[in-house]
């Protein structure tokens, strides 16, 4: 049984269009995922086809209305409750990460919720059993963008997804830190040459080097990470390496 995705939101365009490009589109055509946007403006009841309406306690901005949500999921149709997920993306909510789209990649099916305006009403997220996931710690104008980020880093996980070359496996956050840095032809750019040791074809240097550039940038850019990070005692040793080039520098 194979993924299927469905977004729920006003602007159904903002998916349908990204989706036939690059890796998603061709999982798609291969028949690993089927992916589909509706329009939440079809379960409204009014002839204005109203999705939004002024909060409760007063205040500025609109709130979207939480029937119409109830009426788009309930159309979907479900899947045993462990092997699906309904979920709204919101600044509100818990960090999306690599370990969460590993599990949406095992799931038959998963319903993304784009709210818009100063957000959803609280009780389709009760109602419906949903997780509230924010994809990082900013404010778009919907939650369409942060639910295409949702479905790009799914879908890549899905077995037959990416090429044979490609492997989910060797990417940034597979063993918790950040990428080394990577340089292709010609050997110099515009007077900055490529380090060296990469032109040496000295794999045990290569990799000892790649390594220890991972872990500076990690230390560098996203410390947060590098305290979670299983680390060996040769990482260790490359750290103190850093941690001395550093005071050097300072
Ligand atoms: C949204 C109310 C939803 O801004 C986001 C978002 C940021 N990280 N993840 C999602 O979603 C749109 C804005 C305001 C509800």
């Amino acid at each position: 049984m194979s993924l299927a995705i469905d977004v729920v939101t006003i602007f159904p365009g903002m998916i349908a269009g990204p989706v036939r490009d690059g890796i998603v589109g061709r999982a798609v055509e291969a028949g690993l995922v089927r992916i589909e946007a509706h329009d939440l403006r079809d379960h409204t009841d009014d002839r204005h086809r109203t999705a939004d309406d002024s909060p409760f306690g007063g205040g500025p901005g609109m709130v979207m209305k939480a029937e119409p949500f109830f009426r788009a999921v309930e159309a979907i149709g479900g899947a045993p409750a462990e092997r699906r997920a309904v979920v709204l993306l919101s600044p509100r909510g818990m960090p999306f990460d690599q370990a969460r789209a590993a599990r949406y990649a095992t799931l038959h099916r998963l319903v993304l919720l784009c709210g818009r305006y100063e957000g959803i009403d609280e009780r389709v997220c009760e109602g419906l059993a949903a997780e509230e996931v924010s994809v990082g710690d900013f404010v778009l104008t919907g939650g369409e963008v942060a639910a295409l980020a949702v479905i790009e880093a799914t879908v890549r996980l899905l077995p037959g997804a990416l090429g044979d070359a490609a492997s989910a496996g060797a990417d940034s956050f597979s063993d918790g830190i950040l990428d080394f840095p990577q340089y292709t032809r010609p050997a110099v750019v515009r007077g900055h040459a490529v380090p060296d040791v990469l032109l040496s074809g000295d794999h045990g240097r290569i990799r000892r080097w790649r390594r220890k550039e991972a872990l500076r940038a990690t230390r560098e850019r996203r410390p947060d990470l590098l305290r979670k990070a299983p680390l060996s005692p040769e990482d260790a040793a490359l750290l103190v390496e850093i941690e001395s080039e550093a005071k050097v520098l300072a």
